[in-house]
């Protein structure tokens, strides 16, 4: 079962976004600190300066994160199992940032990729990304 759908409708995403969402990473951090900035209460341990090594790194990990688990979207459950722990039990992150950041994600590559980010390509990213939340959110229930 991912996000709720009931399973047989599974989210379709094509792997060349996962590039270009790493290109974009930077200015997905600074939008959604800047946007929400209630999202930065998160980050306090770190230097969340535009552009920082932190935020590089961070970006990165979460980028990876989301490309890695969109190669087999059908074992998404498992792939995101210590995710979710890290992020109910450690970080304790309010889930509704989850969907902060997703909606992040697609402003940044409306923003980035022009008429390449179609109906099409926008549709296809926000089931993926709405899928990925909802799993990430599962263990607080
Ligand atoms: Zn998170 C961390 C992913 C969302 C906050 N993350 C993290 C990591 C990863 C992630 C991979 C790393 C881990 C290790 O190192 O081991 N996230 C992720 C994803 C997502 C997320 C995929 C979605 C999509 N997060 C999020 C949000 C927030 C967060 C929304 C808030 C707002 N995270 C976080 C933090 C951390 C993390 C705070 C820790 C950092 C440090 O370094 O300390």
């Amino acid at each position: 079962k991912v996000g709720g759908n009931g399973g047989n409708n599974r989210p379709v995403v094509s792997h060349k976004y996962n590039a270009d969402l790493q290109t974009y990473t930077l200015s997905l951090y600074h939008r959604m600190m800047t946007t929400f900035p209630g999202t930065k209460t998160y980050f306090a341990h770190l230097d969340i300066r535009p552009r920082s090594p932190h935020l590089r790194s961070h970006g990165k990990k979460i980028v990876l994160a989301i490309a890695e688990c969109s190669k087999d979207i059908s074992s998404m459950m498992v792939t995101l199992a210590p995710l979710q722990t890290l992020h109910a039990y450690k970080l304790r992150i309010d889930p509704c940032n989850f969907k902060l950041l997703c909606h992040c994600i697609l402003v940044t590559l409306a923003a980035h990729m022009g008429d390449e980010f179609d109906p099409v390509a926008h549709a296809a990213m926000d089931k993926y990304l709405s899928a990925f939340a909802a799993v990430l959110a599962e263990k607080y229930r």
